[in-house]
């Protein structure tokens, strides 16, 4: 779905139509939502080098800063964060004449604070994005919920407005991160043959893909196996009589091991992966807040689920929400709603 239908230029695709929109614009920023993962960090940093390519100085701005196992990417380090410098991202907010909203749907998604200065500001909004239901705050929005990722979009960007020949190895090397870690490494339903027919092409501009995954997922410390090895052992429940796995961590046993930014991330995908399970939670206690993950497969969704009882929402297949119950009572609920949802 694209606003931009309704102009209908026949000659002129949604990407060309963004690109005049840059070659337009003087100060452009890149935003994307809080909690950053490979998808927002990816499709931002491909979006930060593919306009450097082309000409463009812009900026990118996130709510906060995204776990060491993304920071390494070329560029990480120029990425301004909000909640660590709030007057500098406030100034290139109000500043800006042309700012995209990447990987989210809604304006919420970059935290109450930061919403304030994208919403009043006076700059053309384009969100690229693949969650469902856009919300109607952009000038321009290019919405594939279809498509695996934000990062594959980035590809198509730069693809359908003609410019391929500047899609370098630090552009494509944070696509390769976005597509790779929104789907799994690959294997979620969400992967097209023209996923694979972009990996052909990043790996031809000399993308060193083994790099990508080793960075991500053979940085673990100590601390985190042990906090893992923990989670499973000791917290992982299989509900009674139905295919759902639970994982909770309390804020003590995090602090027990140290926890830092990052540590628990997949974890709710090892609760799917025990034999026969279909949807699986993980529950972890911050602030005196409970954050929740759900995942699912097959016939099972989870999004509807969590935007009517935890106050979340995201993909059928990967949702997040949260409660201010205690952990006790939110497992508790959160049984209770499974239990309706397979009966
Ligand atoms: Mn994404």
């Amino acid at each position: 779905m694209t606003n931009l239908h309704a102009q209908n230029q026949e000659d002129m695709n949604d990407y060309k139509r963004i690109m005049q929109q840059v070659d337009d614009a003087n100060h452009i920023v890149i935003t994307s939502h809080k909690s950053p993962d490979g998808d927002s960090i990816g499709s931002s940093l491909a979006l930060y080098h593919f306009l450097r390519a082309y000409g463009k100085n812009p900026v990118v701005c996130h709510p906060d800063a995204a776990p060491s196992f993304l920071t390494w990417m070329p560029g990480g380090h120029d990425i301004l964060h909000f909640d660590h410098s709030p007057e500098l991202v406030a100034e290139k907010m109000a500043a800006a004449d042309l700012i995209f909203c990447l990987d989210y749907n809604s304006s919420n998604r970059i935290g109450k604070d930061m919403e304030v200065h994208l919403l009043s500001s006076e700059s053309i909004k384009i969100m690229i994005d693949h969650h469902m239901d856009p919300a109607d705050f952009c000038e321009i929005i290019v919405s594939e919920t279809a498509v695996c990722s934000t990062s594959q979009l980035i590809y198509e960007l730069i693809d359908q407005s003609g410019n391929l020949e500047l899609l370098n190895e630090d552009t494509g090397t944070a696509i390769y991160l976005g597509i790779m870690t929104d789907t799994g490494s690959f294997r979620f339903p969400s992967v097209q043959p023209r996923t694979h027919a972009i990996l052909e092409h990043l790996l031809k501009s000399g993308v060193k893909h083994y790099k990508v995954h080793e960075n991500v997922f053979d940085t673990n410390t100590i601390d985190r196996l042990k906090l893992r090895g923990y989670a499973i052992s000791e917290k992982m429940e299989i509900m009674h009589d139905l295919p759902v796995a639970i994982i909770s961590l309390t804020e003590e046993e995090l602090n027990r091991f140290n926890n830092e930014k990052g540590d628990t991330e997949g974890l709710v995908n090892v609760a799917l992966s025990v034999q026969g399970i279909e949807m699986a939670a993980f529950f972890a206690e911050k602030d005196g807040i409970i954050k929740i993950s759900f995942r699912s497969k097959g016939d099972r969704f989870v999004n509807v689920m969590a935007g009517d009882h935890f106050a979340g929402g995201g993909h059928k297949y990967a949702s997040g929400g949260m409660s201010t119950d205690s952990m006790d009572e939110t497992i508790k609920r959160f049984k209770n709603v499974v239990y309706n949802y397979f009966n």
